[in-house]
């Protein structure tokens, strides 16, 4: 398959170290594409819920992936999330063609673009929104899921809808607004600082609408997630795109299984063998 050549690509959440990660699909999806500046837009290793147990060649392989594409003259912008937040103390860290950094804003044909990952706005949204921006995107779909799991169970057990499932629903409308409020809130301050475009992810709600207010307009993009959307944002001929994964389109291009039943080599750092010699630093008398 030919590598689809673009100019920007957007991705976020990908959520590597966790079980709900697809990194078989977000390594087919990378090896398809040829772009000039990737961003990754947040949470992208997860390190809040890094468990050291689990990190499957799969997740490996994406970082290999990306590590392939800064060699082969690919601008990797990385942007920090709130799963990935600890790498904020090295932010506005440059190695070579890659990048470590809070928020961009990127002149793209003369229109002022401006890129962060969206946990910012957290602290002004309360309780449920929290609960749910840890859940994920479709967090709500689970409570609804959940709820009607357990009205279901109580009433096998011929007892009354327990009151909480009235909280729960409650939480689920709740959910629903905030993420308007959250693309509403963006659209406002991206209108207030005069940028045409603003692009974030968090929310795992892939988007792209036009947010018009009494100030002005902006273009709000969502690049979505890899949990649950398998979604990016690509930028090519003047125009940001959706992109959306199709397990069909990459039957052919799947990537080769690769088992891990080799065990790790015994550590022993008792030997006689020399496998350094250094004489020329020889103390002379
Ligand atoms: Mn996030």
């Amino acid at each position: 398959m030919d590598k689809r050549p673009l100019d920007v690509v957007v991705m976020s959440d990908l959520h590597l170290g966790t079980y709900g990660c697809h990194a078989t699909e977000i390594v087919n999806y990378l090896k398809s594409i040829q772009p000039q500046i990737l961003v990754l837009n947040g949470d992208i290793i997860d390190i809040w819920q890094f468990n050291k147990r689990y990190f499957p060649v799969s997740h490996m392989q994406v970082i290999k992936e990306i590590m392939n594409m800064l060699s082969k003259g690919t601008r990797v912008i990385y942007i920090t999330g709130n799963h990935d937040e600890s790498l904020r103390r090295y932010s506005d860290m440059q190695m070579g063609n890659f990048q470590l950094t809070d928020k961009v804003v990127m002149e793209i044909n003369g229109k002022m673009t401006w890129i962060f990952h969206g946990d910012v706005f957290d602290a002004t949204t309360k309780g449920s929104a929290k609960l749910l921006a840890k859940l994920g995107g479709h967090g709500y779909d689970l409570l609804i899921l959940i709820n009607s799991f357990i009205n279901w169970c109580l009433k096998a057990m011929g007892r009354e809808k327990m009151s909480f499932s009235k909280k729960v629903k409650n939480s689920v409308k709740k959910a629903v607004s905030w993420i308007g409020d959250f693309e509403q809130t963006a659209a406002e301050l991206a209108i207030e600082k005069k940028y045409d475009y603003v692009i974030c992810g968090h929310i795992h709600q892939p988007q792209k609408r036009e947010v018009v207010t009494e100030d002005g307009s902006v273009m709000y993009l969502n690049s979505g997630d890899w949990i649950e959307n398998l979604t990016a944002l690509e930028y090519r001929q003047n125009e940001w795109t959706i992109f959306q994964y199709n397990e069909k389109d990459f039957v052919k291009a799947k990537a080769p299984v690769v088992t891990m039943d080799k065990k790790l080599p015994k550590l022993n750092v008792l030997t006689d063998e020399v496998a350094l010699f250094i004489h020329s630093l020889a103390l002379q008398s």
